[in-house]
């Protein structure tokens, strides 16, 4: 059975053709500067993103980190979204390598984090408090795109208090295509941004770091404590290079494929779409708690993954196609059919 598997577009496997471009990568020993296909994809990411320098990671995790330990000294912090990656589900990293504390604020729901509020949360120059410095936004947060104009206010704002941007743009890609924009406009908005290849994008592995040079070079030594200097890395940095040409315009797909599943869904009685969020590649649903194990598993009985905290998240992706949609709901209608009311 084809097992349709919505839980991420982490998932994705690489296609034959980057298959091909991974095995006939030029390589060197990274540690030394010396993979060409590495150095050819941090130049290359860190050019359509209009930054000085790149550097390739292997998780958007350690990207994150390595971001907010460049930015901050012990005993600084880091303002971020209550639900954010970077806070919540990065198992406290910044604190625990960095001695960074971070300062979580609410999303609104639209996947901002509100300016006045993150001012009320600037600690003033008092011993008594960390010192603020970085303030990390997340686009697209949980699927939803940042507006351009709200990017740059940011910018502005974090200029005038003297804290630093950083964007986790693990999904940035996703925001460009939708907004029809190349990254760079929203990009050229922050001191660091980081984004994944191994999600929309489709790479087995992988992340990038971009920023200035000095900002790279922070984050190149703290990469290396945290034991992510790889050495051959350029088999998968070329993969990296072939989603980048390859991928990125195909995103759209994506988020067509996005709507139309949450469109499917919104008609079945006993689950309640969140309809006017899909904006990209992620659907959120929410159905009966009780029976929301049961429903899951019978999902999967049925070819369908689907995870989530409380709330299913449903993400499309490379493989994910047009004639899956359908099949989804069908599995759902099935599915919640066969639940004790
Ligand atoms: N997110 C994963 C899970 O960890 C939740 C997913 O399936 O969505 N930033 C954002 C916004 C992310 O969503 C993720 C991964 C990361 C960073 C971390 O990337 P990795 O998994 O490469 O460390």
């Amino acid at each position: 059975m084809k097992m349709i598997d919505l839980r991420s577009d982490t998932v994705t496997k690489p296609t034959e053709a980057m298959r091909q471009a991974m095995l006939n990568a030029e390589v060197g020993d990274d540690v030394y500067g010396e993979d060409p296909t590495v150095n050819r994809l941090q130049e290359q990411a860190a050019e359509m993103a209009g930054k000085e320098a790149g550097l390739f990671v292997p998780t958007g995790t350690q990207s994150n980190l390595l971001a907010i330990l460049s930015h901050c000294q012990r005993g600084e912090e880091f303002i971020a979204g209550q639900q954010a990656h970077c806070y919540r589900y990065e198992g406290g990293g910044a604190a625990v390598f960095g001695g960074v504390q971070p300062q979580p604020i609410d999303f609104e729901v639209d996947g901002r984090l509100d300016l006045h509020k993150v001012a009320e949360m600037i600690k003033p120059d008092d011993s008594h408090f960390a010192i603020t410095r970085l303030l990390c936004l997340e686009n697209t947060q949980s699927g939803k795109v940042l507006p351009l104009d709200y990017q740059a206010e940011a910018a502005v704002f974090a200029r005038e208090k003297g804290l630093k941007l950083h964007l986790d743009g693990a999904r940035v890609f996703n925001a460009a295509v939708k907004q029809k924009v190349p990254i760079s406009e929203i990009t050229r908005h922050y001191d660091s941004v980081s984004f994944c290849l191994s999600k929309g994008l489709g790479t087995p592995v992988g992340s990038v770091l971009v920023g200035s040079y000095e900002l790279i070079e922070r984050a190149h030594r703290w990469r290396k404590m945290a034991g992510g200097g790889m050495r051959q890395a350029g088999i998968l940095a070329a993969a990296g290079i072939y989603a980048l040409k390859h991928h990125v315009v195909r995103l759209a797909e994506d988020h067509q494929n996005a709507k139309a599943l949450a469109e499917g869904l919104s008609t079945i009685d006993g689950l309640d779409v969140e309809l006017d969020t899909v904006e990209t590649n992620m659907v959120f649903v929410t159905s009966d708690l009780e029976t929301q194990p049961q429903l899951i598993e019978t999902l999967k009985e049925r070819g369908v993954l689907v995870g989530g905290y409380g709330q299913l998240r449903l993400v499309t992706h490379h493989d994910i196609d047009a004639e899956d949609v359908p099949v989804v709901v069908e599995a759902f209608k099935i599915a919640l059919g066969t639940l004790p009311s």
